[in-house]
């Protein structure tokens, strides 16, 4: 996608001061318009190539990583998948799925705090993941920037666990509202937490009605299966 976005060439940096607001704002519309063509650009190839995206986002550690690792080992022999991790620093989060011989591709965003369409575009490029498959792009665990760039996902799923307190939905509203779909993990914890997962969807679908949930435990397996379910339904072979 170095053809269309032109990013070999040099690239022209704005300066702006802290008092001028305007020029702010009007930077702010300038990133997120030609992040959303970016974005169209991905959504056109992935639907083109029949390959399902999911863009999961969440708080740190509230286990994005360790329920790919579980749905790595689960599809392994069914489902074609592909990974996107990004992260500020490190290949950890790549050489975890890498290790279960799922191809992937590391993202370092040094000070940025979400993954943009453009980085996704050309990770894509790299990874080529063939027709029918899954490919999940790993977001940069915040609930607060990520929710404003879209990455031409199919769909974004939002993890909360259940150790995050239940108010989250309720202080992070953007990122529930911009998600269609809602995993409860860490469901094997809740005897030791002040957590219930009613409340949990209760505060997430007063912020996003039509959310769809799945509760499980990555690590320990219970709920996994409805999960598993829904990402091979409609999927060939
Ligand atoms: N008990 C329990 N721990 C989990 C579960 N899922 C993830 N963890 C742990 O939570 C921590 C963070 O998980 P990780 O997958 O790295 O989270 P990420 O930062 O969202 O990718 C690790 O220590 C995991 O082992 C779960 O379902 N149950
Ligand atoms: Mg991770």
């Amino acid at each position: 996608m170095c053809t269309t976005c032109g990013c070999g060439n040099t690239h022209h940096h704005h300066h702006h001061h802290d008092d001028d607001r305007a020029e702010e704002i009007r930077l702010e519309a300038d990133i997120l318009g030609r992040n959303d063509a970016f974005a169209a650009a991905n959504r056109e190839w992935f639907a083109g190539h029949g390959v399902k995206a999911f863009n999961i986002v969440s708080s740190p550690g509230s286990g994005k990583t360790s329920l790919l690792e579980a749905t790595a080992e689960a599809l392994r022999g069914q489902v074609e998948m592909a990974v996107i991790e990004g992260d500020q620093a490190t290949d950890n989060d790549a050489d975890r799925i890498k290790a279960l011989g799922v191809n992937a591709v590391q993202i370092n965003t040094r000070n940025g705090c979400h993954l943009d369409a453009h980085m996704v575009g050309h990770a894509v490029e790299k990874l080529d993941p063939p027709t029918g498959s899954l490919l999940f792009i790993e977001n940069v665990g915040n609930l607060v920037c990520p929710a404003m760039f879209d990455l031409g996902e199919t769909a974004r799923v939002v993890v909360i666990s259940v150790t995050e307190g239940d108010d989250k939905p309720l202080k992070y509203p953007y990122m529930f509202e911009s998600a269609q779909i809602c995993v409860i993990n860490k469901i094997d914890l809740l005897p030791y937490v002040d957590s219930d997962i009613e409340r949990i969807k209760r505060n997430v679908l007063s912020v996003n009605p039509a959310m769809r949930f799945f509760a499980l435990s990555a690590t320990k397996g219970p709920g996994m299966d409805s999960w598993l379910d829904f990402l091979t339904a409609g999927a060939q072979q």
